[in-house]
């Protein structure tokens, strides 16, 4: 037997190429690939840096798909099926939305596959796929096998996980649905045999918050001390509240951590269930005690809530100046399908597509709902010109120096190749079509 495994792109401009920093290996794919029986063949086609042939000879297509990569993987899967060969969807997409999914594949997995990856192999063997499994949210005790990238060139960063989920709820946010607001934390036995065989210096360990179970966190990063890694990862400011817990992060390799601020609007941070970031203390000191601990900060930020103003976005901007962020995202607010953000828009007949995700002629940067202040363009606009302010020379050159002291130089070396492209790369992803303009193999 033989499975094709497809990692689906978002789409490109005509003739430009895929968006360099999207360009991180798929674990999905290694994990997949981990729990698939050694006499079954494999190949992967990964649609971001490579053409897909779709004259392959396989016995079954697995394709994972993000909402952004829905219109794409639907077209990617109706040229199989054309074939007759049978296409098996899941990811993120598939399980928030899986009436949609099904119309367009043979069989779908929501949640998790480990627990039932080998049944549907051994179904697809004997000709019984069924048209969808339950593979549930809380177990995945497995070590992926990267021997299926091999050849294939992704930026020189290894994705190592941590755990799944989150405890919090925000409105906007696919993890809560997709996890139901719970935090499930991987055996750490596993975790440091993938560091041990891990390929590169830098590590992103893939977790939605590190921090959501402090006794477990603090047990990680004891564990993972000795092999003396360099890693970023994601967490919230709360953090910032336990000297210790920093203590110990930095001491284990922490170089930098995403921090999801969203807002600096009390009200807005109401409005999406995160007001944890404001009933936390007073911000400019807990930004401060993180960056005194060594740790540079990724600051991530969302546009379009209620109380979003030009005001709001300016002020964002600036907050970020004055901490000099080793970087921050500026994205407009999204509504993924499932989540009480899309559900509430929706209610409030706010929604500019039913299903942007496939509306034809949607494209990244594009606004898919009627903001209360201002017009979707106008916020469009006002977070292009957000992270054109944050990455100006001058602005860039202050970061720079102000991160000498917290990272490590290969870090340092890093944020100079980031935050020099930044500019560019803004305008790159500035109206990508999603699903349209990927290239084809010659006939
Ligand atoms: C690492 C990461 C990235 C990396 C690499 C992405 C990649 N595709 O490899 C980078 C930084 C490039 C990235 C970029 C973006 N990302 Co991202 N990313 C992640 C992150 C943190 C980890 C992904 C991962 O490796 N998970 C570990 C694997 C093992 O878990 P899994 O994918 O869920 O797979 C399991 C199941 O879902 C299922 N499954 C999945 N696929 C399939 C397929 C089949 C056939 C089957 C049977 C089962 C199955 O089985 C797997 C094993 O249990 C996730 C959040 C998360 N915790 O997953 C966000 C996440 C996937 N990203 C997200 C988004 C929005 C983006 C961006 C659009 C952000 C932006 N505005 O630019 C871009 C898109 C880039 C692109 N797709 O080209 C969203 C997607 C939400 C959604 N509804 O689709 C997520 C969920 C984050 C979030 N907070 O909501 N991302
Ligand atoms: S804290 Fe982050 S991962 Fe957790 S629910 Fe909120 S946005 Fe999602």
């Amino acid at each position: 037997m033989k499975i094709t495994f497809i990692l689906p792109a978002i789409g490109k401009k005509p003739g430009q190429k895929y968006i360099g920093t999207w360009k991180m290996e798929p674990l999905t794919i290694a994990v997949l690939k981990a729990l698939t029986p050694k006499d079954v063949e494999t190949e992967l086609f990964d649609d971001r840096i490579e053409l897909i042939d779709y004259h392959t000879a396989t016995d079954l297509v697995c394709i994972t798909v993000e909402t952004y990569t829905a219109k794409r993987s639907y077209q990617i899967a109706e040229r199989f099926r054309q074939r007759g060969i049978p296409v098996v969807m899941g990811g993120y997409h598939v399980t928030l939305c899986p009436e949609e999914a099904q119309e367009y594949a043979d069989s779908i997995i929501v949640g998790n596959g480990e627990t039932v990856w080998k049944t549907m192999l051994e179904d697809c063997k004997a000709g019984a796929l069924k048209k969808v499994y339950y593979g549930g949210v809380g177990e995945y005790d497995v070590r992926p096998d990267k021997s299926i990238f091999e050849g294939k060139r992704y930026l020189p960063v290894s994705l190592i996980e941590t755990g799944r989920g989150c405890c919090h709820s925000c409105e906007f946010c696919s993890i809560s649905r997709f996890y139901c607001s719970k935090y499930y934390c991987r055996d750490h036995r596993l975790i440091v045999e993938d560091i041990k065989n891990s390929k590169h210096k830098y590590t992103f360990l893939v977790d939605d918050n590190l921090l959501a179970d402090r006794a477990n966190a603090m047990r990680l990063f004891e564990d993972i001390t000795p092999y003396k890694m360099k890693w970023a990862g994601q967490g919230t400011l709360s953090m910032a509240k336990d000297p210790n817990l920093l203590k110990a992060m930095k001491k284990s390799g922490c170089e930098l951590i995403l921090i999801g601020f969203e807002s600096l609007d009390r009200e807005n941070l109401k409005q999406m269930n995160k007001s944890f970031n404001f009933t936390l203390g007073e911000r400019d000191e807990l930004v401060k005690r993180i960056h005194d601990a060594g740790i540079g900060i990724y600051a991530t930020f969302v546009f379009g809530y209620d109380h979003d103003d030009e005001r709001t976005v300016h002020d964002a901007v600036e907050f970020s100046k004055k901490h000099n962020f080793y970087t921050a995202a500026f994205n407009h607010l999204l509504p993924f399908p499932n989540t009480r953000l899309y559900d509430r828009l929706k209610s409030e007949n706010r929604l500019l597509y039913d299903k942007w995700w496939l509306a034809e002629g949607y494209h990244y940067g594009e606004v898919a709902f009627r903001p209360k202040q201002l017009t979707a363009e106008k916020l469009s606009s006002l977070c292009r010109d957000a992270r054109k302010e944050f990455s100006s020379p001058k602005t860039v050159w202050n970061r720079g120096i102000a991160s000498l002291g917290r990272t490590s130089p290969l870090l340092w070396g890093l944020f100079w190749g980031m935050n020099l492209r930044l500019g560019e790369e803004i305008d790159q992803k500035m109206n990508v079509p999603i699903g349209e303009n990927l290239d084809e193999l010659p006939k």
